[in-house]
């Protein structure tokens, strides 16, 4: 079975990304019946715009943080998506089998465009608006010939709520357009150069979290229109999600994923100086009330908070509320932080030793590379000669 993951060096791993997707690695990698390729996918990060040096060094902590998780053998080497250039050449062949309002549709796009709220904005501002304007039509048919006062002063108060409904209406097209112009076409085509990242492969697994589900069912929808216009190339992945802890929190908003992105207080890193990771879990926000139940619904927080627990104690959630029934929350978090800290003790270590030899994991990723550019070019010339390139 041909496993395909990989991490985008956009900041600190975190423990979001170790949940979702490196647990599930290791035990792929524990599976004799597996093989595969773990990736730092470096190119996909360009959608961040990083400065050159934060970028090289994201993308050493990356590799640094898979070789320290002993995420590198000879049945799963690691390597840099870059230094791979198949993967990029396929994107261009795939990127014209992609259609753009199908990328447009991507959640992932979507909230990273910031489009999210302003289409939800949009769509409620159109109902309210539509809704008015059969106001409108059912005053007009009852004032037929009727002239009093009331009926002209409803008119008018109806007249007045259109017109600042379609006020808001040109702000929000006006905010669009704005961001139309910020938005990188990047962000928006990531999505498949992640299919030719997996398609390359041939493979039949893609352990991530839950957020990038979508996007492997592009990955399939893109191999099965490649397969039905140029015959059978591509194999369908399919992607495989870790039970219970597919989607990992932020730590300052239970609503959010667990992002790089959204600022270094909402992840906590497995890396991060002892003292910091403490912090960080102490400063997580919880909900009202001091039990310790797992309630996504009515606790979301807490939840999230109990769901980082089992991951790093391999506990259930009911065993957990069990445990900690009365200890109250900063209690809680303190057991957290020092749970997490034993759970990733050894790889903190290793991490470190591994930050003073860069050269070794430079070595292990190029080895990795030539690994993978053996099996790349072959997908990438087949895919090429079916498309009638000569
Ligand atoms: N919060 C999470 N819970 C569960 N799984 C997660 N993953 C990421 N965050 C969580 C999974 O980790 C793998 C690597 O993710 P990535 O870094 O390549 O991309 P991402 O999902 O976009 O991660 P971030 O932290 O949100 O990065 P930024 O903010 O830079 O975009 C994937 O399998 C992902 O599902």
């Amino acid at each position: 079975m041909r496993i395909f993951s990989g991490i985008k060096p956009t900041g600190p791993l975190h423990v979001g990304s170790y949940a979702g997707a490196i647990s599930q690695w290791l035990a792929f990698q524990k599976d004799p019946a597996s093989e595969g390729f773990f990736c730092v996918v470096d190119l996909h990060a360009l959608t961040n715009n990083p400065s050159p040096e934060q970028l090289r060094r994201d993308i050493m902590e990356t590799a640094a943080g898979y070789l320290a998780f002993g995420l590198h053998d000879a049945r799963f080497p690691i390597f840099i998506q870059s230094h791979v250039p198949a993967h990029s050449e396929l994107t261009w062949v795939l990127s014209t089998l992609a259609g753009v309002g199908e990328l447009e549709r991507m959640t992932q796009f979507k909230d990273k465009a910031g489009y999210a709220e302003i289409l939800k904005a949009r769509d409620r501002v159109t109902q309210r608006l539509e809704q008015t304007i059969e106001e409108l039509d059912l005053l007009q048919a009852g004032s037929m010939g009727a002239h009093h006062r009331l009926v002209r002063d409803q008119h008018k108060e109806v007249i007045d709520g259109y017109r600042s409904l379609k006020e808001e209406l040109d702000n929000l097209h006006a905010l669009l357009t704005a961001r139309d112009s910020r938005v990188g076409a990047g962000l928006l085509n990531y999505p498949v150069f992640m299919a030719a990242d997996i398609l390359l492969y041939d493979t039949d697994v893609v352990p991530v979290g839950e957020d990038q589900l979508q996007h492997v069912e592009l990955a399939r929808t893109l191999a099965r229109r490649f397969n039905s216009r140029y015959g059978e190339t591509f194999k369908l992945p399919r992607a495989k999600l870790v039970k219970g802890a597919s989607r990992i929190m932020s730590l300052q908003d239970p609503k959010k994923k667990m992002s790089k992105s959204l600022g270094s207080a909402h992840y906590v890193g497995i890396f991060e100086p002892a003292d910091i990771v403490r912090k960080k879990i102490m400063s997580a926000v919880t909900d009202s009330g001091s039990d310790i139940k797992y309630d996504p619904a009515t606790k979301p927080a807490l939840s999230n908070l109990i769901t980082l627990m089992g991951v790093v104690t391999g506990k259930s959630a009911s065993n957990i509320e069990h445990e900690y029934a009365h200890v109250g929350y900063a209690a809680f978090k303190e057991k957290l932080a020092e749970a997490f800290l034993a759970f990733f003790e050894s790889v903190r270590r290793k991490k470190a030793e591994l930050d003073k030899d860069p050269h070794h994991v430079l070595f292990e990723l190029k080895a990795g590379a030539e690994k993978a550019r053996e099996i790349t070019n072959k997908k990438l010339r087949d895919a090429q000669y079916k498309i009638g390139l000569v």
